[in-house]
């Protein structure tokens, strides 16, 4: 019996070590102690973000709490281009929802293409917890949402939405016409960067881990602007734009959902954290596996960013291009914007 474990064992590590880059055992093995709790999100309306959670966090609250309410802020802005229902349409002229949210348990909850509903991470915390399902969408999302007592909200863009809209209807010109797929170039679709030269997303997403040392994480948006009608992004997807695993760690991802999606991107950071990596480390090694994959030209139009916290409480984020930001909040006095580290 004694001898049958031990093949058992031997055979799980050779298993390990023949999946796993070898890249990943070169990882530094430090184990430093960091902050806890503490919250992290992308860009910089995390800080607003992170205010309402911090004051779950300091109070003991749970992490699965405060990403939650963290997130809601900013859904609820009136004039933010990526989340909630102020956020720019689609090329039809909706906005659609995608948001995701992961406990410490690994229960993970999602709604995607979701209309007129102003809280979409709630909703998707809703699915986790009462419905034996991870993912609800569409219609289908939006009567569940109902059902659970979301107000339906109007079907109404925001000024600036329909500005950004009006806008780029003309630069487009866009018709919804047969074979418009067929158009070269991005216009027909999205543009991967705005008229000011800035990339076409602004997801929040937002990580924590709490005063007894669990992990959650949430994400929300509105996806890419002018995306085609249906188009789901990596942000409900859990193991793409979100993933917890309370041994290990939490991340969440910003920029090119189909990008992310292409490389498991978050469950590639968590697995890269298992085997040794610290958060940085693990973030850019998502970040190369993007660019591996694209070339030289093409990868200059793409933005895909990660931020990871680990068991420790340790941080840390990557991203493709200069550029991107996120929020890091450990103290009542301590909220503070930090500029990624980038690879090109
Ligand atoms: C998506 N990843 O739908 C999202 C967009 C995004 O910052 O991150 N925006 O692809």
């Amino acid at each position: 019996m004694i001898h049958r474990r031990r093949i058992l064992k031997l055979g799980t590590m050779g298993f390990g070590s023949m999946m796993i880059a070898p890249n990943i055992f070169s990882a530094s093995k430090k184990l430093s102690a960091g902050k806890k709790p503490l919250v992290i999100s992308t860009w910089n309306t995390g800080i607003n973000a992170n205010k309402a959670a911090w004051e779950i966090l300091k109070k003991n609250g749970r992490a699965l709490d405060a990403v939650e309410a963290g997130v809601m802020v900013t859904e609820s802005e009136t004039d933010n281009c990526c989340v909630g229902l102020s956020a720019y349409p689609d090329r039809d002229g909706h906005v659609t929802l995608d948001a995701s949210i992961m406990d410490e348990y690994g229960n993970a909850g999602s709604v995607c293409f979701l209309e007129r509903i102003k809280h979409p991470i709630s909703v998707a915390r809703r699915v986790m917890e009462k419905t034996p399902h991870v993912m609800l969408a569409g219609s289908g999302a939006q009567q569940f949402a109902v059902e659970q007592g979301f107000p339906l909200e109007k079907d109404k863009l925001s000024d600036s939405a329909q500005k950004a809209y009006d806008a780029w209807l003309k630069k487009s010109e866009y018709k919804p016409v047969k074979n418009i797929e067929n158009t070269k170039g991005d216009n027909a679709f999205i543009p991967m960067r705005f008229d000011d030269g800035s990339f076409n997303h602004d997801t929040i997403g937002m990580i924590a881990i709490d005063a007894n040392g669990n992990l959650s994480g949430s994400c929300t948006t509105s996806g890419l602007a002018f995306k085609m009608r249906g188009r789901v992004g990596d942000s409900p997807i859990p193991g793409a734009g979100l993933y917890v695993d309370n041994e290990v760690g939490a991340a969440v991802s910003t920029g090119v959902g189909e990008e992310v999606i292409k490389i498991c991107g978050t469950h590639t950071v968590i697995e890269a954290m298992r085997h040794g990596m610290n958060p940085e480390e693990a973030c850019k090694y998502a970040v190369e596996r993007v660019i591996k994959r694209n070339s030289a030209e093409k990868i200059k139009d793409i933005q895909v960013a990660f931020i990871a916290i680990d068991k420790n409480g340790n941080y840390g984020g990557y991203a493709v291009q200069k550029g991107f930001n996120y929020a890091v909040c450990y103290a009542d006095d301590y909220n503070e914007l930090i500029d990624s580290k980038y690879a090109l």
